[in-house]
């Protein structure tokens, strides 16, 4: 049989091209479709190559066109490619049209050969064989007509026109659509409509339609608004669309999707310009371009938060206080709140002191024992303030935080017994009340003991001790009695003492021996205090006196001394001399002891010897006195001896003696002592020396001589004097 027929479902039989057949046959198999579209389009296209050089050296038949070559479409909605034929040199009589095309991006509607110069319909027959035969399995319609007529010359006509409609959309390639052409011409054999056994000239060419095929892109976009949301809404989507859902852009990004022609945008911030676009989506999830962009700008916001509720303060220790309430609402959303605070019972001054975010806030840094009252506002992105909670009124506790350390500690002596500590001021979380003065005496010591609690920062220590060093430091208290650290240590040392004592005024003196002075004045007055006294005597110091007596002793009896004092002080200052005062020393007013042991020996008629035994006495015999019938004969200095001389023969004489001191204290006399001269022995001589004496007196005295030459008895007298 020398027929060539296109079987249903693209199966292809034939068995004058066994070879060709049979390699359809494989390839057209449904698990290997898709590598045999390729293969059987290259394959044709080889072929088909081979035959157009065989048609041209035949004579060609005709020339294919499409209309349009190529086609931009709407995915979901038809297009049309009108396949035409035009004579090139012969008479075309029937045509056979394998038209190809990928199943999953085009689907073939319609095949119109209403118009076609080839055939009038499927009534039509040639030969007993319909002059129309179309074909279709998916991705392939293969298409043949004939003229009722053969050998009828047609130039040109229409093949058919063929409706598309586009599934996906698809970037124009040339495979989008390909139709491989045959065309026969110069038939006259009238058996079949398709033999090429007879002279036939044979144009066999493929062609390519490209579609651009795109998504449906959404229109008509508008937007209304409100304070928070952006309703949008768009045309929607074709009857043949396939797009099956939206995606909703906002500012670039896509923000939601729809399967509905419209959105609602909400969360939005109020009075904002927001743009928009929307694009469509298919079934395979592929989008469409966006849509234009249109602008939409929300609404101010006006309403206020909810004022805050069931506020509480909490005080912890004595400086924070913890707040928590019950969160506001709002229309657009509440972006914090404000935390007033006033100070004292039932105060209603409030003051903003901080935002929070949170519906707690922590208040640090209040004052110890301090009652504060505070509430809470509520306020959204666009200021609207509520009205405040509730008033909250806490007391903080007790103040356990001492003041800071004294610092800049300074001690300066000022006198010499006075030294004043300064130091700069601490600070307390509520206020210091005091310092404490800690002090010791000493060069290393710790200053432990208080001494002085001012309420300012200076301190000045009196009644110290003079040239003594002192140390010192400080502390801080407050209220509560919280006290700071102790600062450091300072130091300073009292003023020495430079001022000497008064002069000792009043002195007075009284001998009281022979030896020994009292005296007495009038005590010196000193600064800090009169150490003592020292005595001069006449120009010389003697002693020293802590009292204002002084027992000057070993003197001279019957002396005159003249007596200065000074006052000094522990320090060594000296007052003047005071004025000077004379004083005498008593005398001697003991006589010396009688003198014993008297004794008395006449030598001669004229000498007698008297010895004794030596008187003592208080101070020293200085001599005796030797006394001869009553009559004080001698003063004895050397020794206890005395010689009686010129004395009367054979006479008596009564002797005593007493004894003396230098200060002509005298004992009694001795009991009388008497001694007899020894007697006269008379000589010659001894006469005429009488006569002697008595001639030189007579002499001498002429007038002794009465007139009758008597000698009187005065010279008589003178006579027996010297004869003794
Ligand atoms: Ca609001
Ligand atoms: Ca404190
Ligand atoms: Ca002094
Ligand atoms: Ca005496």
């Amino acid at each position: 049989m020398n027929e060539v027929s296109l079987g249903q479902g693209g199966n292809v039989s034939g068995q004058g091209r066994g070879f060709s057949s049979s390699f359809l046959r494989f390839f057209v198999a449904p698990e290997h479709r898709m590598t045999a579209f390729t293969v059987v389009f290259l394959v044709v296209a080889l072929v088909a190559l081979v035959w157009f050089i065989v048609a041209k050296t035949a004579g060609e038949v005709a020339d294919l066109h499409l209309a349009p070559s190529s086609t931009s479409a709407i995915v979901g909605t038809p297009f049309n490619i009108d396949m035409n034929v035009d004579t090139h040199s012969n008479n075309v009589v029937a045509v056979k049209a394998v038209v190809q095309y990928n199943p999953a991006n085009f689907s073939l509607l319609n095949i119109d050969t209403s118009t076609s110069a080839f055939a009038s319909g499927n009534t039509c027959t040639y030969n007993s064989k319909p002059c129309e035969i179309i074909t279709q399995s998916a991705g392939q319609a293969i298409i043949t007509l004939a003229k009722p007529r053969p050998g009828v010359n047609t130039a040109s006509g229409k093949i058919a026109t063929l409706q598309f409609r586009a599934l996906q959309p698809v970037a124009p390639t040339s495979a989008n659509i390909s139709i491989q052409y045959i065309a026969y011409g110069n038939y006259t054999d009238s058996d079949v409509i398709f033999d090429d056994g007879l002279g036939t000239d044979i144009l066999n060419s493929a062609t390519n339609t490209t579609v651009t095929a795109s998504l449906e892109v959404p229109s008509g976009l508008a937007a209304t608004t409100t304070t928070t949301a952006v309703n949008l809404t768009w045309t929607a989507a074709g009857a043949n669309s396939t797009i099956t859902g939206y995606r909703i852009y906002r500012n670039g990004t896509q923000v939601g999707t729809s399967a509905t022609p419209s959105y609602t945008d909400n969360g939005r911030a109020p009075l904002t310009t927001y743009t928009y676009r929307v694009s469509g989506v298919n079934g395979s999830g592929q989008e469409s371009t966006q849509s234009s962009q249109i602008s939409a700008t929300t609404l101010a916001d006006t309403a206020a938060p909810s004022a805050p509720t069931t506020l509480s303060t909490t005080a912890s220790g004595m400086d924070i206080v913890n707040l928590t309430w019950t969160a506001s609402t709002d229309n657009v959303g509440v972006t914090g709140y404000r935390i007033a605070r006033c100070t004292g019972t039932g105060c209603s001054s409030f003051a903003q002191i901080g935002t929070s975010t949170a519906t707690n806030y922590q208040d640090t840094g209040r004052t110890a024992e301090t009652t504060y009252n505070y509430r809470v506002t509520a306020v959204d992105a666009a200021g609207n303030v509520s009205t405040a909670s509730t008033a909250s009124q806490v007391t903080t506790g007790q103040d356990t935080a001492a003041p800071s350390t004294p610092n800049n500690v300074s001690a300066n002596a000022t006198s010499i017994s006075q030294i004043n500590v300064s130091w700069d001021a601490s600070s307390d979380n509520i206020g210091v009340t005091g310092y404490r003065v800690y002090r010791c005496q000493g060069v290393s010591c710790t200053p432990t003991t208080q001494v002085g609690t001012p309420t300012g920062t200076t301190y000045n220590d009196t009644g110290l001790t003079v040239s003594t060093t002192y140390r010192y430091r400080i502390a801080a208290v407050d209220a509560r009695n919280n006290v700071s650290s102790q600062s450091a240590i300072v130091s300073a040392t009292t003023n020495s003492d430079t001022a000497a004592p008064s002069v000792p005024t009043g002195l007075s003196g009284t001998a009281t021996s022979m030896t020994e002075i009292n005296l007495t004045w009038t005590a010196s007055t000193d600064n800090i205090g009169v150490t003592g006294y020292r005595v001069f005597r006449n120009g010389t110091q003697v002693g020293v006196s802590a009292t204002t007596s002084y027992s000057d002793t070993g003197l001279t009896r019957s002396t005159a001394y003249s007596y200065t004092v000074l006052a000094y002080d522990a320090a060594g200052n000296a007052s003047a001399q005071s004025a000077p005062r004379s004083v005498t020393t008593l005398g001697d007013t003991q006589a010396p002891t009688v003198p014993a042991g008297l004794n008395g020996t006449a030598t001669s008629m004229t000498e007698i010897n008297l010895t004794w035994t030596a008187s003592t006495d208080n101070i020293g015999v200085t001599g005796y006195r030797v006394f001869r019938n009553g009559t004080e004969i001698a003063n004895v200095t050397t020794g206890t001896t005395y010689a009686d001389t010129g004395l009367t023969q054979n006479t008596s004489y009564t002797y005593t003696v007493l004894a003396y001191d230098a200060d002509g204290n005298r004992s009694a006399q001795t009991a009388g002592v008497s001694v007899t001269t020894l007697a006269k022995k008379y000589s010659l001589s001894d006469f005429a020396a009488l006569v002697t004496v008595w001639l030189q007196n007579v002499t001498s005295n002429p007038s002794d001589v009465n007139a009758d030459g008597v000698v009187n008895t005065r010279d008589i007298g003178i006579m027996m004097s010297n004869w003794q």
